[in-house]
């Protein structure tokens, strides 16, 4: 006799996917106003956080403006370069996983 018993898998299986944190880094010569526009302008915060965030990575060296799902936080990184190689500032942006 065949006693072979297949059963489905009726649940949900998909894993949550790595996450990336965004840091930007201090520098001596970016100016505060700009960070406060490129953390607004980037991850979407208002001008009352962005200072703030601003504010931690001038007095703590660095700080997280977001966490994304790899591709995007690269896409974030790239847009922050970019934007201040424009305006002639050194400011510095990594993306690293969660963890
Ligand atoms: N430290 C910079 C200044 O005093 C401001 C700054 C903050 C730069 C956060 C980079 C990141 N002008």
């Amino acid at each position: 006799s065949d006693d072979s018993v297949v059963l489905e898998r009726r649940t949900q299986r998909t894993k949550p996917p790595q996450m990336f944190q965004v840091v930007l880094l201090n520098d001596d010569f970016t100016p505060m106003e700009f960070v406060v526009h490129v953390i607004q302008e980037f991850f979407s915060k208002d001008r009352e956080t962005a200072t703030q965030i601003m504010l931690k990575i001038h007095l703590e060296g660095k700080g997280i403006c977001g966490i994304y799902t790899r591709d995007v936080a690269s896409t974030k990184v790239d847009q922050v370069l970019a934007a201040s190689r424009a305006a002639g500032h050194p400011l510095q942006c990594l993306s690293e996983p969660v963890e």
